[in-house]
Order: C-alpha cells, then structure tokens, then sequence
C-alpha cells in the first residue's frame, strides 16, 4: 500500500498529467504534458528534449504494462495511484523528473533561476503561488537557485518519499 503522503502527491500528479481532463491518463497525456515543458523552455528539438521526450514514452509503457490490464490504453486514477508501489514505474518516473533539468535550464548555466523554474510550471498548469512554494522548498540552501543535486533530490523525494517534511514533496507545487 502506498502512504498517505505518496498518495496525495500522486492525486495531485494526476491532476496535472491528465492534460485534457478525461479522468484518465493516455499516452496523448505524457505526449502533451513533456511539450509544454519543452515549448516553455524554448528547447524543442534539442537532444535534451529528444531525450526526455523518448523517456516520457517509457513512463507511458511501464504504466500501460503495469496497471493497464484491460487494455483499453488508458489509466484511470486509481490505478494511477497504484503505481507508487510498482517499481518499474517510479524507476521511469524518477529518470523523467531528472532529465526534465536539462530541458527546463534554458541558459545551459546548470542551475535552475527562479524564472525557468516559473515557466515551467506555467506550462503544465500550477499556480504561481504552488510554483514559488515549490521552488523555495527544492532551493535548500536558499541561494535563489534550485542546483542539479537540488533538484533530483526533489524528484526523488517527490516520486520516493513518505515522509511528509521532505521538500522533495513541493516539486508539483501545493503539497
Ligand atoms: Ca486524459
Ligand atoms: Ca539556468
Ligand atoms: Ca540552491
């Protein structure tokens, strides 16, 4: 059984992910929701986009394989929430979160600013006061900017951890 606080980052994953708000996830979902970020960044095209758009169809498949036994190609959201405690599917979601980093630090300067971090969540549809709740809980050391090691620490406790103070929990915004 997932914990309560992986279960409530994962409703609230839901939300964001099921992009044309069916109530289910679709492969159309991940495709749409890795764009926007892409768009957002100004980055379409790039390797790093390539690449993180390649991993978005993987997090697709391990949750298709995983939770899609009927095989009607869509996750509803309890199954979705399911998925924390399917391995596989965290493993993919963790790699995505990551190379998300990459695309989003539009600069190249290796660190996230606080308005790369904005337009990110602007595109996947997180309001401006979740997005700066986030951005102050990933930013550990509070020098204004989320550094790499920042933020896969966030993706990692985000997708990960039960513990209801890890910052990680703020990655999505409102926790
Ligand atoms: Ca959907
Ligand atoms: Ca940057
Ligand atoms: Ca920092």
């Amino acid at each position: 059984m997932s914990s309560d606080v992986q279960e409530r980052k994962l409703q609230r994953h839901f939300e964001l992910l099921d992009m044309d708000h069916n109530g289910f996830i679709e492969q159309q979902d991940l495709v749409a929701f890795a764009e926007r970020i892409t768009e957002s960044a100004g980055a379409m095209g790039t390797p790093q986009a390539q690449a993180f758009h390649s991993e978005a169809e993987r997090v697709w498949q391990a949750l298709r394989k995983a939770l899609d036994t009927d095989g009607d190609q869509r996750i509803s959201r309890d199954e979705f929430i399911s998925a924390a405690d399917i391995n596989q599917v965290m493993n993919e979601a963790v790699k995505l979160g990551r190379l998300s980093f990459d695309v989003v630090d539009r600069d190249g300067d290796g660190r996230i600013s606080q308005a790369e971090w904005t337009r990110m969540d602007q595109s996947i549809g997180i309001p401006q006061k979740d997005s700066m709740a986030g951005f102050e809980h990933l930013d550990r050391d509070g020098d204004g900017y989320i550094s790499r090691d920042e933020y896969q620490r966030g993706v990692e406790e985000f997708y990960r951890s039960d513990n209801p103070s890890a910052g990680g929990n703020w990655a999505l915004g409102k926790f």
